[in-house]
């Protein structure tokens, strides 16, 4: 008799605990970021675009938080998404645009996003463009590929492995090139010639839309890219198909780990160049191929939202959608953008874009949402993706480990809206550093840049006299005061070799 009440007792002393530990299992909630590329400020419907309607992010940013001074780390891919998931400035690493042929910048043993997120307990997953290096030299792209997002925290990868617009043009699944054809294996260089295929500019007829002599390497899907690629003909992908595959990967991620608390990092090609939209989406905007992109990025955001619904997670799951970086019209393909560009302005009523210095560099569509945790609104504080690391870590209660994510600021409460307090101070990265300082915005003198970067008609930064703006005035950085305010120049320069000397 008495054993028998043992064992009752102990087996329902057995299910209580593993109740609980189910029921603290589900507390923790689903992190998904969706990492646009190249999307401008004023791009989206919901922060004024015009000649395009995106009622999916729309509807994120109605019932979440719309962040009106939310930045990427820098002004362009790399740095960017190295900070983003290091929680660390690119300058510091020296993380500038990489190659297509570039080793794993974000060396094994870093600690990220990801990786910390995994010790809490998360399933972590990384589809869609990287553009962080891969390998630890030059990868033979026949072989298992590594180190990778697998080294560095992701337990899942699906791969766009660089740019759109640069070789390899294949999707890469848990370090294998997928559907790669054993007898047809794949050359990649950057420096000269491979294979006997067309190039941009051996055969400009062959092409869907004329290029820079930059991108005009390989012609691959009628598309000349930069670098050289020859054989794994049948790995190679169709540009149009990118938001259904992407968009594919994704929802089984999130499907086969709908019982467990998943971080998915969903970083689109969109709206990086080349735009090649699925036919689907073509002429669904007034603005050609890049308003089209536009379009079809709204799509995949919907999708992925939609799928949260359905498996019933929206509730137990932040979204943070957002861009590495501001916009450019031509990056390098004669795709109609700037000559269709019409009343719409990419960059709002800010200077500059991709790879520059003002505040259109860096400053982005940011919105976070969560039903029932984040109520809905608009928040004026200035917030960095850099912070995410600290701030996430503080949501799921994982102590951040010595040496871990040095420039990240927990901010958790700004980001759910609970405050309105957003940051003092922050570096803005581009070809020069900037600092932006209470309502101050103080710009490094410094020329150097590529020489590709002088063709482009984008407002840089890049001088050889300090700059100081007050943002509070002038939020379009058009009036220099550094002449009348010569002690606030010196102060900020200051403060801002002391941050890089950190
Ligand atoms: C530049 C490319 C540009 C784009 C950019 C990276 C030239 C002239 N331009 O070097 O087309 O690929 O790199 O963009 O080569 S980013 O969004 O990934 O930073
Ligand atoms: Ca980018």
């Amino acid at each position: 008799m008495i054993n028998r009440f043992l064992v009752i007792f102990l087996l329902l002393g057995v299910f209580a605990c593993s109740s609980s530990s189910q029921d603290k299992a589900q507390q923790k909630p689903n992190i998904v970021i969706i990492y646009v590329d190249d999307l401008g400020y004023a791009d989206v419907g919901c922060y004024g675009a015009k000649g395009v309607a995106t009622p999916n992010i729309d509807r994120l940013a109605k019932e979440g938080l719309r962040f009106t001074d939310g930045h990427s780390s820098a002004a362009t891919c790399t740095p960017s998404r190295f900070s983003l998931l290091t929680g660390k400035h690119a300058f510091r690493n020296k993380a500038a645009i990489l190659p297509g042929d570039a080793p794993l910048v974000i060396r094994p043993g870093t600690p990220t996003i990801a990786g910390m997120l995994q010790k809490a307990g998360y399933k972590t997953g990384v589809i869609g463009k990287w553009h962080l290096g891969l390998g630890n030299g030059t990868v033979n792209w026949n072989k298992q590929i590594k180190p990778g997002p697998q080294e560095i925290g992701f337990d899942y990868s699906f791969l766009i492995p660089a740019t759109g617009d640069r070789v390899p043009t294949v999707y890469v699944e848990n370090q294998r090139v997928v559907g790669l054809d054993p007898n047809d294996p794949i050359q990649v260089s950057y420096a000269e010639k491979v294979g006997d295929e067309p190039t941009g500019l051996s055969h400009p007829q062959l092409l869907k839309m004329k290029a820079d002599t930059q991108h005009s390497q390989t012609i691959i899907n009628g598309v000349s890219r930069i670098g050289y690629m020859a054989g794994g003909k049948a790995a190679r992908w169709q540009d149009e198909d990118f938001p259904d595959i992407l968009t594919q990967k994704a929802k089984a991620f999130i499907t086969q780990n709908k019982e467990q608390p998943f971080f998915l990092y969903f970083a689109f090609q969109d709206i990086h160049v080349p735009r090649v939209p699925h036919p689907r989406f073509v002429g669904k905007s007034q603005m050609g191929p890049r308003g089209d992109a536009i379009v079809q990025m709204d799509w995949c955001t919907g999708e992925i939202v939609k799928t949260l619904e359905e498996l019933g997670l929206a509730q137990n799951t932040l979204i943070i959608f957002t861009s590495d970086n501001g916009p450019v019209l031509d990056d390098g393909y004669a795709d109609q953008a700037e000559i269709l560009v019409g009343a719409h302005n990419p960059s709002g009523s800010f200077k500059g874009g991709k790879y520059s210095a003002y505040e259109a560099g860096t400053r982005v569509p940011t919105i976070t949402y969560w039903p029932g945790v984040i109520k809905p609104g608009v928040s004026n504080a200035l917030v960095n993706q850099i912070d995410l690391y600290a701030s996430l870590a503080q949501l799921v209660g994982q102590k951040l480990e010595k040496d871990a994510a040095p420039d990240s600021q927990e901010m958790l409460d700004t980001w759910l809206g609970k405050t309105n307090k957003g940051r003092t101070e922050m570096v803005e990265e581009a070809f020069v550093l900037a600092l932006r300082s209470g309502d101050w915005k103080y710009i490094a003198p410094g020329t150097q840049a590529p020489d590709w970067l002088k063709n482009k008609k984008i407002a840089t930064g890049l001088g050889e006299e300090p700059q100081l703006y007050n943002l509070a005035q002038d939020k379009a950085e058009n009036h220099n005061l550094a002449q009348q305010h010569p002690e606030k120049v010196k102060e900020l320069a200051k403060r801002l070799e002391a941050i890089v000397a950190d």
